[in-house]
């Protein structure tokens, strides 16, 4: 049993995850600023299933399941005494670290949601650091970092797990070998943020010798797992807005609300998948099997396939019956391109990968149509951009293709 600190654990991976280790018999505190519920209403957004507030879902993981969950609500970037208090009594043996402004269109909607993303993920990382560091504490750190870290170039090379071996030529012929940081290429102030999250973990790794595993995960799906489907008050949340949903639980839910599905561009762009069962799965494996003390950060790829948004919006629309629309890409992507990305360590781990084949879209259209009552649909559009030149991803009806009619 291990004591547990869980940073954004009132969040969509970080709520199923604490319930997951509590139910592995860890001892779990969250702590969260609740900064993810004010988003949302600043939005007029809101998650399509009805989550209960944050001392509800505790109480009713303790009337289900009989564990204990404590909550501190600390901003982690700003109220640093309060966040040191909270390390300094509860002796955490592994702090998880998921508090963080985590939407990419979010982060370029203008100049306050820039600053904010900038301010809140570095500040809250880096507190973290700098606290453990200074109360000389050996707490093992696992980060919630991204697959978009590395970019997507998409010229065929296999994306290792995190470091780059290459050779350096020196002056007299002699080659050096060097493994580095895979070099970052972020698609949006939010992702990097997350590639300047990897320089703080290497220092402090080195300089303290802090035992670090960041994971870089891919875009997750799905929303419940084992036990958030154990009482209707523990649901998770489920995004679908144009700042918050990713593209595949908002292309569910547009066919479920008889929407068109949004394609950005040409929908060429290929991105790495995990199902939110295999997030927590792949949590409690970091868990299990903290790094070495050997002053370099332990980088793990936390996904399970990787598709073609095109794919995934034809193979949707002919399974749940929906128009497809090619609308304008509001981001700066590349139109096309391909990724093979190394999840090996994981697989070796024991991770048995839920992919989109084994049925679990049809529960989550469940769950879409289930609350579609709840949906709002002005929230739907993608309306940020990534620079005042581009325009909105709002339908045109002419781009509008009928998959289903044509199946
Ligand atoms: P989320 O927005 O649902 O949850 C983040 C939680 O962190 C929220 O509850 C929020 O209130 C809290 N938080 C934010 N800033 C805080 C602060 N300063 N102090 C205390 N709490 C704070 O996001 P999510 O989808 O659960 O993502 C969790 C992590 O996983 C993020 O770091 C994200 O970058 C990463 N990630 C998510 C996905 C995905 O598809 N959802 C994919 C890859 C990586
Ligand atoms: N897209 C569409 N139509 C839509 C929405 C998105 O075509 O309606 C496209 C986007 O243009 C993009 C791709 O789908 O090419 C993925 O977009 P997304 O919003 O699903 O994912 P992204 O912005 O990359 O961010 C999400 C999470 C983020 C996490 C990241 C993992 O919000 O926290 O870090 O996935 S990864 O993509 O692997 O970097």
């Amino acid at each position: 049993m291990k004591n547990i600190m869980i940073i954004g654990g009132d969040g969509f991976c970080g709520w199923p995850t604490s319930l997951h280790l509590s139910a592995q018999g860890h001892n779990v505190t969250i702590v969260d600023n609740l900064s993810r519920r004010r988003i949302d209403e600043d939005l007029g957004a809101e998650s399509l299933t009805p989550i209960t507030s944050i001392e509800e879902r505790i109480l009713a993981w303790k009337e289900v399941s009989g564990n204990t969950i404590t909550f501190s609500n600390v901003d982690v970037a700003k109220d640093i005494e309060g966040f040191a208090n909270l390390i300094k009594t509860t002796k955490p043996d592994t702090i998880i670290h998921f508090g963080e402004q985590r939407a990419a269109p979010y982060s370029m909607r203008g100049l306050q949601e820039k600053l904010y993303t900038v301010d809140n993920n570095i500040n809250g990382t880096h507190n973290m650091l700098a606290i453990i560091a200074d109360q000389g504490i050996d707490p093992h750190v696992v980060h919630l970092g991204t697959m978009g870290v590395y970019g997507y170039d998409g010229d065929g090379l296999e994306i290792p797990e995190g470091y780059l071996s290459v050779m350096v030529p020196g002056d007299d012929g002699e080659v050096f070998k060097r493994d580095i940081l895979y070099p970052t290429n972020p698609g949006s102030v939010y992702h990097m943020t997350k590639s300047m999250d990897q320089l703080l973990f290497q220092f402090y790794a080195k300089n303290n010798a802090l035992r670090i595993t960041d994971l870089h995960q891919g875009i997750v799906w799905g929303t419940q797992t084992d036990e958030t489907r154990m009482d209707e008050r523990l649901i998770n949340r489920f995004d679908y807005d144009g700042d918050y949903g990713t593209v595949l639980n908002r292309f569910l839910m547009q066919a479920a609300m008889g929407h068109p599905l949004t394609v950005h561009g040409t929908g060429g762009q290929t991105r790495a998948f995990i199902h939110i069962n295999d997030t927590v799965r792949c949590l409690a494996l970091a868990v299990e099997n903290p790094p070495e003390k050997d002053g370099k950060v332990k980088i793990l790829n936390q996904m399970t396939e990787t598709h073609r948004v095109r794919d995934l919006a034809h193979l949707i629309a002919r399974t749940a019956g929906a128009d497809v629309a090619f609308v304008d890409n509001p981001r700066k992507e590349a139109a096309e391109n391909d990724l093979r990305v190394s999840n090996k360590t994981f697989i070796d781990l024991g991770l048995e990968p839920t992919t989109l084949a084994d049925g679990l879209l049809s529960e989550t259209v469940e769950i879409a149509s289930k609350y579609i009552h709840r949906a709002r649909k002005d929230t739907v559009a993608c309306v940020s951009t990534w620079t005042d030149a581009q325009k909105p991803g709002v339908i045109h009806h002419e781009a509008i293709l009928r998959v289903h009619d044509a199946a």
